[in-house]
């Protein structure tokens, strides 16, 4: 590898998000460690990185690989919450982007809260600390 190219790889993109998760207590706390996926999309590029996880304070650190600078729209969906989204300008190196308060309260996961989703709350209220998609993972 020449000092050109180990220069350049040293130069990748990464990007360093910061997320809220409503209901989870405050931060730092390990509530807030939560996973989430995420989608970035330019006007020549998208890309899905499923399955990441925030730490106690909401963050979470993706390497991007081979993104090129640009400006991105971002849409990240925590497990049973609302999906938020935004952009923001890509630049080599660290990009840090907050991305705000992720709203509880989808248990179904189609980015609605609606009657069904209280249907799966209404299942575990008293149940001392059962989360509702353990509620839902036991119907079809
Ligand atoms: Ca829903």
């Amino acid at each position: 590898m020449g000092a050109g190219l180990v220069g350049i790889v040293g130069m990748m993109a990464m990007l360093v998000g910061h997320v809220m998760w409503q209901g989870r207590g405050a931060q730092p706390g390990v509530l807030q460690i939560e996973a989430l996926t995420l989608t970035l999309r330019s006007a020549t590029t998208e890309v899905y990185y499923g399955y990441q996880v925030t730490d106690a304070s909401g963050f979470f650190t993706l390497p991007l690989g081979t993104l090129l600078p640009d400006v991105y729209d971002w849409r990240l969906k925590g497990p049973a919450y609302l999906s938020t989204s935004s952009s923001f300008a890509l630049t080599l190196g660290g990009n840090n982007v907050d991305m705000g308060l992720q709203r509880a309260g989808d248990i179904t996961g189609d980015n609605v809260i609606n009657v069904t989703d209280f249907a799966f709350i209404r299942q575990s209220f008293g149940q001392g600390g059962t989360s509702p998609l353990a509620s839902r993972r036991d119907k079809p």
